[in-house]
Protein backbone atom coordinates (compact mmCIF):
# COMPACT_ATOMS: atom_id res chain seq x y z
CA UNK A 1 0.00 0.00 0.00
CA UNK A 2 1.75 3.35 -1.18
CA UNK A 3 0.23 7.24 -0.54
CA UNK A 4 1.68 9.51 -2.12
CA UNK A 5 3.10 12.99 -0.49
CA UNK A 6 1.75 16.05 -2.51
CA UNK A 7 1.24 19.75 -1.91
CA UNK A 8 2.67 22.73 -3.43
CA UNK A 9 6.32 24.08 -3.31
CA UNK A 10 8.03 24.43 0.28
CA UNK A 11 4.45 23.27 1.94
CA UNK A 12 6.97 21.08 3.92
CA UNK A 13 6.70 17.88 2.29
CA UNK A 14 10.15 16.52 2.16
CA UNK A 15 10.23 17.69 6.14
CA UNK A 16 7.10 15.33 7.01
CA UNK A 17 8.68 12.67 4.57
CA UNK A 18 11.59 12.70 6.53
CA UNK A 19 9.79 12.52 9.83
CA UNK A 20 7.29 9.82 9.21
CA UNK A 21 10.53 7.90 7.57
CA UNK A 22 12.86 9.01 10.38
CA UNK A 23 15.12 10.41 8.26
CA UNK A 24 17.29 13.14 9.36
CA UNK A 25 17.10 15.55 6.64
CA UNK A 26 19.45 13.51 4.39
CA UNK A 27 16.97 12.68 1.50
CA UNK A 28 17.38 15.46 -0.68
CA UNK A 29 18.95 14.43 -4.43
CA UNK A 30 21.81 15.54 -5.81
CA UNK A 31 22.73 17.06 -9.68
CA UNK A 32 19.13 17.80 -10.22
CA UNK A 33 17.63 14.83 -10.21
CA UNK A 34 13.66 13.79 -10.04
CA UNK A 35 13.94 11.17 -7.49
CA UNK A 36 10.84 9.53 -6.28
CA UNK A 37 11.50 8.74 -2.62
CA UNK A 38 9.99 5.46 -0.46
CA UNK A 39 9.91 5.36 3.14
CA UNK A 40 8.43 1.92 4.04
CA UNK A 41 7.30 2.90 7.91
CA UNK A 42 5.69 0.47 10.47
CA UNK A 43 2.22 1.37 11.65
CA UNK A 44 2.47 1.52 15.34
CA UNK A 45 -0.36 -1.59 16.99
CA UNK A 46 0.02 -1.88 20.68
CA UNK A 47 -1.79 -5.41 20.22
CA UNK A 48 1.30 -6.15 18.92
CA UNK A 49 3.50 -5.27 21.02
CA UNK A 50 1.47 -6.65 23.85
CA UNK A 51 1.35 -10.07 21.94
CA UNK A 52 5.13 -9.56 21.45
CA UNK A 53 5.83 -9.32 25.04
CA UNK A 54 3.34 -12.40 25.57
CA UNK A 55 4.77 -14.80 23.37
CA UNK A 56 8.48 -13.46 23.16
CA UNK A 57 9.01 -14.42 19.73
CA UNK A 58 12.22 -14.51 17.42
CA UNK A 59 10.75 -11.90 15.10
CA UNK A 60 7.90 -9.29 15.36
CA UNK A 61 5.94 -7.77 12.27
CA UNK A 62 3.65 -4.64 12.41
CA UNK A 63 1.86 -3.71 9.70
CA UNK A 64 3.56 -1.42 6.88
CA UNK A 65 2.55 1.71 4.77
CA UNK A 66 5.23 3.29 1.97
CA UNK A 67 4.71 6.89 1.65
CA UNK A 68 6.52 8.36 -1.40
CA UNK A 69 8.06 11.88 -2.01
CA UNK A 70 8.77 13.36 -5.10
CA UNK A 71 12.44 14.93 -4.48
CA UNK A 72 14.35 17.21 -6.57
CA UNK A 73 11.78 18.91 -8.81
CA UNK A 74 12.12 21.82 -10.84
CA UNK A 75 10.65 24.66 -8.37
CA UNK A 76 7.41 25.54 -8.35
CA UNK A 77 8.31 29.55 -8.69
CA UNK A 78 10.23 28.75 -12.00
CA UNK A 79 8.26 26.67 -13.79
CA UNK A 80 4.78 25.56 -12.04
CA UNK A 81 3.31 23.52 -15.44
CA UNK A 82 6.61 21.91 -15.01
CA UNK A 83 6.18 21.07 -11.63
CA UNK A 84 2.67 19.68 -11.41
CA UNK A 85 2.41 17.68 -14.33
CA UNK A 86 5.83 15.73 -12.52
CA UNK A 87 3.59 15.95 -9.33
CA UNK A 88 0.68 14.55 -10.70
CA UNK A 89 2.36 11.73 -12.57
CA UNK A 90 3.87 10.07 -9.87
CA UNK A 91 1.03 10.34 -8.19
CA UNK A 92 -0.97 8.56 -10.66
CA UNK A 93 0.30 4.98 -9.20
CA UNK A 94 -0.38 5.44 -5.43
CA UNK A 95 -3.62 4.21 -3.87
CA UNK A 96 -3.80 7.27 -1.73
CA UNK A 97 -2.83 10.68 -1.75
CA UNK A 98 -1.38 13.03 1.48
CA UNK A 99 -1.51 16.65 1.01
CA UNK A 100 0.81 18.85 2.73
CA UNK A 101 -0.30 21.86 3.21
CA UNK A 102 2.03 25.28 4.78
CA UNK A 103 0.67 27.43 7.65
CA UNK A 104 3.72 29.08 8.02
CA UNK A 105 5.25 31.56 7.17
CA UNK A 106 7.93 31.09 4.66
CA UNK A 107 10.44 33.80 3.60
CA UNK A 108 10.36 33.36 0.05
CA UNK A 109 6.74 32.62 -0.18
CA UNK A 110 5.05 35.08 2.27
CA UNK A 111 2.42 34.45 5.18
CA UNK A 112 0.28 31.21 4.87
CA UNK A 113 -2.84 30.42 3.37
CA UNK A 114 -3.55 27.07 3.77
CA UNK A 115 -7.03 26.79 2.40
CA UNK A 116 -6.24 28.40 -0.61
CA UNK A 117 -2.97 26.00 -0.77
CA UNK A 118 -5.28 23.50 -0.74
CA UNK A 119 -7.81 24.33 -2.52
CA UNK A 120 -5.21 25.34 -5.87
CA UNK A 121 -3.84 21.63 -5.64
CA UNK A 122 -7.11 20.48 -5.45
CA UNK A 123 -8.15 22.28 -8.89
CA UNK A 124 -5.06 20.91 -10.30
CA UNK A 125 -6.56 17.16 -9.59
CA UNK A 126 -9.77 18.10 -11.00
CA UNK A 127 -8.44 19.67 -14.00
CA UNK A 128 -6.40 16.58 -14.67
CA UNK A 129 -9.06 14.30 -14.09
CA UNK A 130 -11.62 16.27 -16.03
CA UNK A 131 -9.37 16.14 -19.17
CA UNK A 132 -9.00 11.97 -19.19
CA UNK A 133 -12.62 11.91 -18.86
CA UNK A 134 -13.33 14.39 -21.71
CA UNK A 135 -10.40 12.51 -23.50
CA UNK A 136 -12.07 8.91 -23.45
CA UNK A 137 -15.46 10.31 -24.04
CA UNK A 138 -14.70 11.77 -27.28
CA UNK A 139 -12.98 8.60 -28.13
CA UNK A 140 -16.39 6.44 -27.69
CA UNK A 141 -18.66 9.24 -29.41
CA UNK A 142 -15.90 8.79 -32.52
CA UNK A 143 -16.50 5.02 -32.24
CA UNK A 144 -20.47 5.10 -32.15
CA UNK A 145 -20.51 7.34 -35.37
CA UNK A 146 -18.42 4.87 -36.38
CA UNK A 147 -21.18 2.23 -35.60
CA UNK A 148 -19.39 0.88 -33.03
CA UNK A 149 -21.68 -0.16 -29.88
CA UNK A 150 -20.74 1.09 -26.81
CA UNK A 151 -19.86 -1.52 -24.42
CA UNK A 152 -21.23 -2.11 -20.96
CA UNK A 153 -21.76 1.00 -18.72
CA UNK A 154 -18.42 3.12 -19.53
CA UNK A 155 -19.83 5.97 -21.15
CA UNK A 156 -22.49 6.48 -18.37
CA UNK A 157 -20.28 6.28 -15.78
CA UNK A 158 -17.54 8.66 -17.89
CA UNK A 159 -20.51 11.34 -17.79
CA UNK A 160 -21.50 10.92 -14.32
CA UNK A 161 -18.00 11.86 -13.72
CA UNK A 162 -17.69 14.87 -15.76
CA UNK A 163 -20.97 15.77 -14.14
CA UNK A 164 -18.90 15.46 -10.46
CA UNK A 165 -16.02 17.08 -12.01
CA UNK A 166 -18.19 20.29 -13.94
CA UNK A 167 -19.76 21.41 -10.22
CA UNK A 168 -16.26 21.33 -9.21
CA UNK A 169 -16.33 18.39 -6.57
CA UNK A 170 -13.99 15.78 -6.64
CA UNK A 171 -14.26 12.37 -7.77
CA UNK A 172 -14.08 10.47 -4.18
CA UNK A 173 -17.18 11.85 -3.48
CA UNK A 174 -18.93 9.55 -5.76
CA UNK A 175 -16.16 6.85 -4.71
CA UNK A 176 -19.31 4.07 -5.61
CA UNK A 177 -19.10 4.95 -9.28
CA UNK A 178 -15.43 5.22 -9.57
CA UNK A 179 -14.99 1.28 -8.21
CA UNK A 180 -17.07 0.20 -10.69
CA UNK A 181 -15.37 -2.32 -13.05
CA UNK A 182 -15.64 -0.31 -16.13
CA UNK A 183 -13.42 2.49 -14.42
CA UNK A 184 -10.74 0.46 -13.02
CA UNK A 185 -8.46 1.00 -15.70
CA UNK A 186 -8.17 4.78 -14.80
CA UNK A 187 -5.91 5.89 -12.65
CA UNK A 188 -8.23 9.56 -11.43
CA UNK A 189 -6.57 11.63 -9.09
CA UNK A 190 -9.74 12.84 -7.36
CA UNK A 191 -10.76 9.51 -6.49
CA UNK A 192 -7.87 8.51 -4.22
CA UNK A 193 -8.69 8.86 -0.88
CA UNK A 194 -7.33 12.35 0.70
CA UNK A 195 -5.74 13.12 4.06
CA UNK A 196 -4.54 16.50 4.69
CA UNK A 197 -1.75 17.16 6.64
CA UNK A 198 -1.79 20.74 7.76
CA UNK A 199 2.01 21.72 8.76
CA UNK A 200 1.80 24.53 11.57
CA UNK A 201 4.72 25.97 12.77
CA UNK A 202 6.03 24.96 15.71
CA UNK A 203 4.58 27.13 18.42
CA UNK A 204 0.75 26.92 16.84
CA UNK A 205 -0.86 23.74 17.01
CA UNK A 206 -4.67 24.89 16.08
CA UNK A 207 -6.61 23.55 13.12
CA UNK A 208 -7.49 25.99 10.81
CA UNK A 209 -11.03 25.87 9.11
CA UNK A 210 -10.44 24.20 5.80
CA UNK A 211 -12.79 23.32 2.69
CA UNK A 212 -12.71 19.61 2.99
CA UNK A 213 -14.85 17.52 1.02
CA UNK A 214 -14.50 13.40 1.78
CA UNK A 215 -11.26 14.27 3.07
CA UNK A 216 -9.78 13.96 6.47
CA UNK A 217 -6.99 16.86 7.89
CA UNK A 218 -4.57 16.43 10.59
CA UNK A 219 -1.97 19.26 11.87
CA UNK A 220 1.38 18.40 12.24
CA UNK A 221 4.41 20.18 13.75
CA UNK A 222 6.16 19.58 10.56
CA UNK A 223 9.61 20.79 11.33
CA UNK A 224 9.43 19.63 15.25
CA UNK A 225 8.08 16.33 14.29
CA UNK A 226 11.22 15.62 12.06
CA UNK A 227 13.51 17.13 15.06
CA UNK A 228 11.68 14.65 17.17
CA UNK A 229 12.07 11.76 15.23
CA UNK A 230 16.05 11.97 15.43
CA UNK A 231 15.79 11.38 19.22
CA UNK A 232 16.19 8.78 21.69
CA UNK A 233 13.48 7.23 23.02
CA UNK A 234 14.63 9.16 26.45
CA UNK A 235 15.08 12.61 24.80
CA UNK A 236 11.89 12.81 22.38
CA UNK A 237 9.75 11.72 26.01
CA UNK A 238 11.74 14.86 27.58
CA UNK A 239 11.03 17.38 24.17
CA UNK A 240 7.60 16.06 24.15
CA UNK A 241 6.65 17.13 28.12
CA UNK A 242 8.43 20.66 26.83
CA UNK A 243 5.94 21.19 24.03
CA UNK A 244 2.99 19.67 25.84
CA UNK A 245 2.97 17.12 23.05
CA UNK A 246 1.21 13.88 24.14
CA UNK A 247 1.23 11.28 21.07
CA UNK A 248 3.40 12.02 18.39
CA UNK A 249 1.40 13.64 15.64
CA UNK A 250 2.95 11.81 13.05
CA UNK A 251 1.64 7.72 14.72
CA UNK A 252 -1.69 9.89 14.24
CA UNK A 253 -0.59 10.50 10.21
CA UNK A 254 0.29 6.93 10.40
CA UNK A 255 -3.03 5.35 11.83
CA UNK A 256 -5.23 7.53 9.61
CA UNK A 257 -3.20 6.31 6.58
CA UNK A 258 -4.61 2.76 7.10
CA UNK A 259 -8.00 3.90 8.16
CA UNK A 260 -8.30 6.26 4.76
CA UNK A 261 -7.85 3.21 3.14
CA UNK A 262 -10.34 0.83 5.13
CA UNK A 263 -7.59 -1.49 6.00
CA UNK A 264 -7.47 -3.57 9.51
CA UNK A 265 -5.20 -6.03 10.22
CA UNK A 266 -5.29 -9.87 11.60
CA UNK A 267 -2.51 -11.19 13.85
CA UNK A 268 -0.85 -14.04 13.94
CA UNK A 269 1.07 -15.22 16.98
CA UNK A 270 3.51 -17.87 17.79
CA UNK A 271 7.47 -18.25 19.07
CA UNK A 272 8.74 -17.82 15.94
CA UNK A 273 7.10 -14.12 14.59
CA UNK A 274 3.84 -11.94 16.20
CA UNK A 275 2.88 -10.65 12.96
CA UNK A 276 -0.01 -7.77 11.66
CA UNK A 277 -0.76 -8.64 8.74
CA UNK A 278 -3.19 -6.30 6.03
CA UNK A 279 -6.47 -6.72 4.70
CA UNK A 280 -9.26 -4.65 3.12
CA UNK A 281 -12.17 -4.83 5.72
CA UNK A 282 -14.66 -7.40 4.78
CA UNK A 283 -12.32 -10.07 3.83
CA UNK A 284 -13.47 -13.59 4.53
CA UNK A 285 -11.29 -16.06 6.25
CA UNK A 286 -10.19 -18.11 3.27
CA UNK A 287 -8.72 -15.11 1.76
CA UNK A 288 -6.92 -13.57 4.88
CA UNK A 289 -5.65 -16.66 4.28
CA UNK A 290 -4.22 -16.35 0.89
CA UNK A 291 -2.35 -13.19 2.54
CA UNK A 292 -0.33 -15.44 4.51
CA UNK A 293 0.34 -18.07 1.64
CA UNK A 294 -1.68 -19.33 -1.72
CA UNK A 295 -0.99 -22.80 0.17
CA UNK A 296 -3.06 -22.15 3.31
CA UNK A 297 -5.76 -20.49 0.95
CA UNK A 298 -5.69 -23.51 -1.23
CA UNK A 299 -6.18 -26.04 1.32
CA UNK A 300 -7.92 -24.20 3.82
CA UNK A 301 -10.00 -26.16 6.34
CA UNK A 302 -11.09 -24.15 9.34
CA UNK A 303 -9.61 -20.86 11.37
CA UNK A 304 -9.25 -20.92 14.99
CA UNK A 305 -10.21 -17.33 15.84
CA UNK A 306 -9.88 -15.20 19.23
CA UNK A 307 -10.52 -11.41 19.10
CA UNK A 308 -7.31 -9.96 20.82
CA UNK A 309 -9.70 -8.12 23.56
CA UNK A 310 -10.76 -11.19 24.51
CA UNK A 311 -7.15 -13.18 24.52
CA UNK A 312 -6.21 -9.70 26.26
CA UNK A 313 -8.48 -10.20 29.33
CA UNK A 314 -7.82 -13.68 29.37
CA UNK A 315 -3.95 -13.17 29.90
CA UNK A 316 -2.99 -15.58 27.85
CA UNK A 317 -4.33 -18.64 25.07
CA UNK A 318 -4.79 -21.30 27.28
CA UNK A 319 -6.76 -19.52 29.63
CA UNK A 320 -8.75 -17.90 26.45
CA UNK A 321 -9.77 -21.73 25.03
CA UNK A 322 -11.05 -22.41 28.99
CA UNK A 323 -12.97 -19.49 28.99
CA UNK A 324 -14.47 -20.29 25.71
CA UNK A 325 -13.54 -17.48 23.46
CA UNK A 326 -11.58 -19.26 20.89
CA UNK A 327 -13.98 -19.88 18.44
CA UNK A 328 -13.28 -22.19 14.99
CA UNK A 329 -15.19 -20.23 12.13
CA UNK A 330 -15.43 -21.47 7.98
CA UNK A 331 -14.05 -19.78 4.95
CA UNK A 332 -16.94 -17.36 4.57
CA UNK A 333 -16.15 -15.82 8.35
CA UNK A 334 -15.69 -12.15 7.37
CA UNK A 335 -12.30 -11.38 9.38
CA UNK A 336 -12.46 -8.78 11.88
CA UNK A 337 -9.80 -6.23 12.70
CA UNK A 338 -7.51 -7.58 16.08
CA UNK A 339 -8.38 -10.92 15.40
CA UNK A 340 -5.56 -13.55 16.16
CA UNK A 341 -6.05 -16.49 13.36
CA UNK A 342 -4.77 -19.82 13.28
CA UNK A 343 -5.19 -21.62 10.21
CA UNK A 344 -5.74 -24.98 10.24
CA UNK A 345 -5.06 -26.35 6.18
CA UNK A 346 -4.03 -29.26 4.03
CA UNK A 347 -2.01 -29.34 1.13
N1 LIG B 1 8.76 27.19 10.36
C1 LIG B 1 8.59 26.03 9.75
N2 LIG B 1 9.32 25.78 8.65
C2 LIG B 1 9.13 24.61 8.04
C3 LIG B 1 8.21 23.65 8.51
N3 LIG B 1 8.23 22.58 7.66
C4 LIG B 1 9.13 22.88 6.70
N4 LIG B 1 9.69 24.12 6.92
C5 LIG B 1 10.72 24.78 6.12
O1 LIG B 1 10.18 25.09 4.84
C6 LIG B 1 11.14 24.87 3.82
C7 LIG B 1 10.63 23.87 2.79
O2 LIG B 1 10.46 22.60 3.41
P1 LIG B 1 10.53 21.25 2.57
O3 LIG B 1 10.22 20.14 3.49
O4 LIG B 1 11.78 21.18 1.78
O5 LIG B 1 9.31 21.50 1.60
P2 LIG B 1 8.92 20.70 0.27
O6 LIG B 1 7.43 20.78 0.18
O7 LIG B 1 9.52 19.37 0.28
O8 LIG B 1 9.58 21.62 -0.83
P3 LIG B 1 9.84 21.27 -2.38
O9 LIG B 1 10.16 19.81 -2.45
O10 LIG B 1 10.99 22.15 -2.75
O11 LIG B 1 8.58 21.65 -3.08
C8 LIG B 1 12.39 24.37 4.51
O12 LIG B 1 13.24 25.49 4.69
C9 LIG B 1 11.90 23.87 5.83
O13 LIG B 1 12.86 23.95 6.85
C10 LIG B 1 7.46 23.93 9.69
O14 LIG B 1 6.65 23.15 10.17
N5 LIG B 1 7.70 25.15 10.27
MG1 LIG C 1 10.70 18.38 -1.16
Amino acid sequence: MKLGITGLGRAGKTTVFDALTRRGGESTPAGGQVVPALGVVPVPDPRVDWLSALYRPKKTTHAQITYMDLQGVPGMADNKQEYMALLLTHMRPMDALIMVVRNFSDPVLGAADPAKDLRELEDEFLIADMASVEKRLERLEADLKRGKKPVGAEKELLEKCAETLNSEQPLRTIAEVCNKPELRGYTFLSAKPLLVIVNNSDEDDSMPSLPLRSADAVVVRGKLEMELAQLSDEEAHTFMSDFGITESALDRVIKSSFSLLDLISFLTVGEDEVRAWTIPRQTNAVDAAGAIHSDIQRGFIRAEVVAYEDLRKAGDYAAARKLGVVRLEGKTYPVQDGDIMHFRFNV
